[in-house]
């Protein structure tokens, strides 16, 4: 046992015995020692029944002593085990307290009458109110989720003030109609819409960082190397440039890999004569960026591929240009698409329905950025932009690998840069990234 060892002797079966707030105090490295552990207890039956004060790694069990012993070992999720004192430390609260308490501090809040709101980010319901039901498992938007445990007695507690608050009756501390309870997610999101000039300071390295990785990529790139590659290069790069890592599992898609959407399996061969789409982003700071660029594995654009890299960053060249205050992603998202419908009827000499383009273009041409890749989830995207928001803007062209398109068949090109509004018009923050086919054929070649 090392000196961060303590043992703690913990019986399932005493009521009497305080031992919640001992593992409450458990920190990594301690044992934990479970008394009166029954024959058919298993441990899983433990790592579920402690898995509320935090994530349990390890459980040894020795069930000839009829005790057990968990040893306190986190999970590793990579991130600072911060506790109640790092909140304050690291994270500069005023306050920070266990989740199994927040009972009686609202209590105590709620009686002082200094509040009448209280503001949660548990997730929203079908009515985009906070989910307080059922202790588990919660609606939202999309369907029924399991709850994060930590966010049980929160939603168990509120829950509780919704009732009394609909059907009213209660007097004392807590008088009906009084206190509301409000989604926070919004508030944050709309903060988290507009940067201040550092945080664009931070997104930009953050692009910066992701635009070099993409040079070397581009680089290392030749024929016969796999997806996976091509992957580490990019990851290496920017940890090098001191990058937190890849903002998400990057994309990297060799061929016709290219037409599946959110491929990350990221293992073929790389051919001769075929494109390598890549859709990656730096995590610096906190901020990501999203990057999509797409290069010939051997080096040079075919007549085919160059006429419809061509078409796609024309359009996202005057997307990037329309990017302006008071413009939104929606009112991008139509001009992207009746563009690409006109280019696309060009090169492919015929008229494009929109069932096919639904096909030849299938996503939207951009999103907001910032903490979160895709941030800010719940402001709509047909919110004029304002100075601050950043966003992406990346048109693709998918074309289907079967007979009838000729040359084209297989291609599937994309392009992404990422773009800050601001009052004198559009700032690309990736432009390290190369996207001109001459750009791209020399850092290729030289
Ligand atoms: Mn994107």
């Amino acid at each position: 046992m090392t000196n961060r060892e303590e043992e703690v002797a913990i019986d399932l079966d005493d009521d009497n015995f305080d031992g919640e707030m001992i593992i409450e105090e458990a920190v990594e490295g301690w044992i934990v020692l479970v008394t009166n552990v029954h024959e058919e207890l298993t441990e899983e039956d433990l790592i579920e029944k402690f898995a509320e004060y935090g994530p349990i790694k390890n459980i040894h069990m020795n069930l000839d002593r009829r005790t057990g012993y968990v040893k306190v070992e986190h999970f590793n999720t990579g991130l600072i085990e911060a506790g109640l004192e790092g909140a304050k430390e690291v994270f500069g609260a005023d306050h920070a307290y266990p989740i199994s308490s927040i009972e009686l501090h609202l209590h105590d809040l709620l009686k002082s009458k200094k509040i009448d709101t209280i503001f949660t980010n548990l997730p929203l319901n079908q009515a985009n109110e906070p989910s307080l039901l059922d202790g588990t498992h919660i609606n939202t938007v999309s369907g029924s989720a399991t709850h994060p445990s930590g966010n049980v007695e929160a939603s168990d507690f509120l829950s509780k003030l919704r009732i009394k608050k609909e059907y009213g009756g209660f007097g004392g501390w807590l008088s009906p109609n009084r206190v509301k309870v409000k989604p926070l997610g919004t508030i944050i999101d709309s903060l988290r819409n507009i940067k201040s000039s550092s945080e664009i300071n931070l997104m930009r390295n953050s692009g910066r960082i992701a635009g070099r990785a993409f040079q070397a990529a581009m680089r290392a790139t030749k024929p016969g190397m796999t997806e996976h590659q091509i992957h580490a290069t990019l990851e290496y790069e920017v940890k090098m440039q001191m990058g937190t890592g890849l903002s998400y599992v990057p994309v990297v898609a060799s061929g016709k890999n290219a037409l599946i959407l959110h491929y990350v399996q990221n293992l073929q061969q790389l051919k001769d004569g075929d494109l390598l789409l890549v859709d990656a982003g730096a995590e610096y700071g906190g901020y990501a960026s999203d990057i999509t660029r797409t290069w010939p594995v051997n080096g040079k654009f075919s007549p085919a591929q160059r006429e419809v890299y061509t078409a796609v960053l024309k359009v996202q060249k005057e997307m990037i240009k329309k990017s302006v205050i008071n413009a939104t992603l929606d009112g991008l998202q139509y001009e992207t698409y009746e563009m690409l419908k006109e280019e696309l009827s060009r090169i492919l000499k015929r008229t494009i329905g929109s069932r096919e383009m639904n096909t030849l273009y299938p996503h939207h041409v951009g999103h907001y950025i910032g903490l979160d890749v895709h941030d800010t989830a719940s402001i709509s995207r047909s919110k004029p932009l304002e100075e601050g928001m950043c966003i992406t803007i990346e048109p693709g062209i998918y074309i289907p690998d079967t007979d009838e398109y000729g040359i084209y068949r297989g291609i599937g090109i994309r392009i992404e840069d990422d773009i800050c509004i601001t009052k004198d018009g559009p700032v690309i923050l990736t432009v390290e990234a190369p996207k001109e086919i001459e750009d791209i054929e020399f850092t290729m070649n030289n």
